[in-house]
């Protein structure tokens, strides 16, 4: 299983640290997808504390790795501005799980945060999209605004955010398409519902949240490095976290593109979305001395 196999590895590169170390480090976090730029910086620090000490006991250099990773990720939590109408506009490639934390953000801002919440069916590309999200409405009592299938996606954004603001709702969750014709398309129409939606929400009480699949990899950090050049990303939310125990990806996105973490999701139902926990994720990641 790969589950254990980060932290394994190092628990062995850190039981003799020798010619090559930290080469092989390096190596075990960039396959880890720690991501290069962040693990050259984790490298030169130890290398730093070893030259500056001497001192290579294990579990120290373990606990310098650690918290090297625990400074790297930043851990946000996405907060609502109060008496206003809010918007998350969320991002993702296709099957991510875009559709479903939009559900268990609706779940959790009600029952959690007593938020009135509106979702919008702006994944206009698939008829099937719209079906999906009016279902999820349906389930946990919350609004869906659609336009037929194929219709503009900014059109069904501005219809929700007026509607929003008209009953005083506090946020307004969107879908968008992550399957497009292609990259170009695909940034245009993020580009269009992006302006739409800034001018009628704006500072924080807009945010763009981009959902990751924790099963993916390195390929989730080229992911994030469209979405942020297209519209910019305020958020990331780690989907599927329970199908891995790796997930490294988040450290290089937090360490090499600067994006904070605000959820993960650990499951297909409803109540399946919890705060990014920190210490669960590095516990996971690499273990424990
Ligand atoms: N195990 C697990 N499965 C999840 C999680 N989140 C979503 N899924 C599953 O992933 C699949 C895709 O989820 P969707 O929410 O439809 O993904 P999407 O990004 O909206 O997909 P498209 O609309 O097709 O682009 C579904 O089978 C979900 O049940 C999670 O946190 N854990
Ligand atoms: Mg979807």
């Amino acid at each position: 299983m790969r589950k254990f196999s980060l932290g394994s590895k190092l628990r062995d590169l850190f039981g003799a640290v020798n010619t090559g170390f930290y080469d092989d480090l390096e190596d075990i976090l960039i396959e880890g997808d720690i991501g290069p730029a962040t693990a050259a910086k984790i490298v030169e620090s130890l290398r730093g504390e070893i030259r500056g000490t001497g001192n290579r006991d294990r579990d120290r250099l373990y606990g310098i790795l650690r918290s090297q990773l625990e400074a790297t990720l930043r851990v946000e939590p996405l907060s609502l501005i109060e008496n206003s109408t809010n918007l998350l506009l969320i991002l993702g490639v296709n099957g991510v799980g875009k559709t479903t934390t939009i559900a268990k953000l609706a779940q959790y801002f009600q029952r959690e945060q007593g938020k009135t919440v509106l979702l919008a069916a702006a994944d206009t590309f698939r008829a099937a999209a719209i079906d999906q999200l009016v279902l999820w409405g349906k389930r946990i009592g919350v609004t869906v605004i659609r336009q037929d299938p194929g219709s503009d996606p900014g059109a069904v954004v501005f219809d929700a955010i007026s509607s929003a603001v008209a009953n005083r709702t506090d946020l307004v969750i969107a879908d968008t398409a992550g399957r497009m014709h292609n990259k170009a398309h695909l940034v245009r129409e993020l580009g269009k519902i992006n302006r739409i939606a800034g001018n009628r929400i704006s500072g924080s009480a807009y945010k763009k949240i981009l959902v990751l699949d924790a099963t993916t990899g390195q390929n989730a950090l080229r992911q994030a490095e469209v979405f942020q050049e297209a519209v910019g990303v305020d958020s990331i939310i780690l989907a599927k976290y329970d199908s891995t125990a790796k997930g490294g990806i988040v450290v290089a996105i937090s360490g090499d593109l600067g994006i904070p973490i605000s959820f993960m999701g650990v499951g297909e139902k409803v109540e399946n979305l919890i705060p990014f926990d920190k210490e669960l994720y590095l516990n996971s990641l690499i273990g424990t001395p």
